[in-house]
């Protein structure tokens, strides 16, 4: 995230609304835009060992969700955008590079240790975690803090079952978690481009709400391992860095915890990391956003377009201050 891909520079220009308020000027955008369809040309040719993940296992029992975002003229993104365009810095910093190494990840067995704050710590199974539950299809926004967005149908269940399930105590005010950092599978993790494990947390209101998920897979399947198998986090309010993947480790503390993201570039990755088109990334504006797949940018929404959900949990507090 650190890095400015010439991708983003390249949208961000050919897509100014100004270029083309006049003829003279759209002839120029007509120009650029030619000359990034050339680039984007060259791209897929330079990022050809892009693979999308092998379909995996259906999963059973599947229910759609009323919490989906209204799609209406937004399209699903693909299998294989969803699965060639990602962010996953433990197997590379491009985005084709959870694609090409990711299938180093062993997914089975796992286990998600639970400590802190709560009344029934330990060690989950996987299949423990999800005994009994309902998994349901939620088709939700996720948009990237390096303005680019995708609609993908994950499949979870709210993360709030499984917090209720382990009994945070009274002093329990946040939940922190963390990622697989094992450098025999994860070859980026063999750099040191951010402290690892990869730590996220939310406040423990957050996680209780409705729209948090924890998701194990995808378009019906099981998770592809580059979006985070076997299973992940979905806040689909926030800055996808919040969402962590291929979760090991979850823990309940009375302390706000220290993020990777924050912790290697504090002014401009905070806590909250709430969508907000009104609070431009230091380097770059958050007022649009580039769909994958998509030539136009998109205005991005105040929460991602979840604000009449969420609003509340942040009422009184300054959002340009608490980003
Ligand atoms: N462990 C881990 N989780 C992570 C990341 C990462 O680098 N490592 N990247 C985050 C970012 S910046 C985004 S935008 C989303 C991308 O999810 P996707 O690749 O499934 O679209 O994952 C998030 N979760
Ligand atoms: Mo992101």
């Amino acid at each position: 995230m650190l890095i400015k891909h010439p991708s983003d520079i390249r949208s961000s220009e050919i897509t100014d609304q100004k270029l083309y308020a006049n003829r003279r000027e759209f002839i120029m955008a007509a120009g650029a835009a030619a000359g990034a369809a050339l680039l984007s040309g060259a791209n897929r040719v330079l990022h050809a060992a892009g693979q999308p993940a092998p379909h995996g296992r259906k999963l059973d029992g599947v229910i759609k969700s009323p919490f989906s975002a209204a799609v209406g003229d937004e399209k699903v993104n693909t299998w294989e955008q969803i699965t060639t365009y990602n962010n996953f810095y433990e197997f590379g910093t491009e985005k084709e590079s959870p694609s090409m190494y990711a299938k180093a990840l062993k997914t089975e067995p796992w286990r998600v240790r639970v400590d802190g704050e709560c009344a029934k710590p330990g060690d989950y199974h996987i299949d423990d975690i999800l005994k009994g539950q309902t998994l349901e299809e939620r088709v939700y926004r996720l948009r990237c803090v390096e303005a680019w967005s995708m609609v993908v149908p994950w499949i979870g269940f709210p993360l709030s079952n499984f917090v209720k399930r382990v009994e945070p105590t009274a002093k329990a005010k946040f939940i922190e978690f963390n990622t697989l950092a094992d450098p025999s599978q994860m070859v980026g993790v063999r750099s040191p481009v951010l402290r690892w494990p990869y730590t996220e947390a939310l406040r423990l209101d957050e996680a209780m709400h409705p729209l948090a998920i924890l998701a194990v897979g995808l378009y019906g399947e099981e998770m592809p391992k580059q979006d985070g198998a076997p299973i992940r986090l979905i806040v689909p309010w926030k800055y996808g860095f919040k969402s962590a993947k291929s979760i090991v480790r979850i823990r309940f503390t009375e302390r706000q915890p220290l993020n990777s993201w924050q912790e290697s570039q504090p002014s401009e990755y905070g806590f909250y990391s709430n969508v907000n088109p009104a609070v431009d990334h230091p380097r770059w504006t958050q007022a649009t956003e580039r769909r994958i797949g998509e030539f136009f940018r998109r205005k991005t929404l105040m929460f991602n377009g979840y604000a009449d959900q969420v609003a509340s949990l942040y009422s009184g507090m300054d959002l340009k201050r608490n980003y």
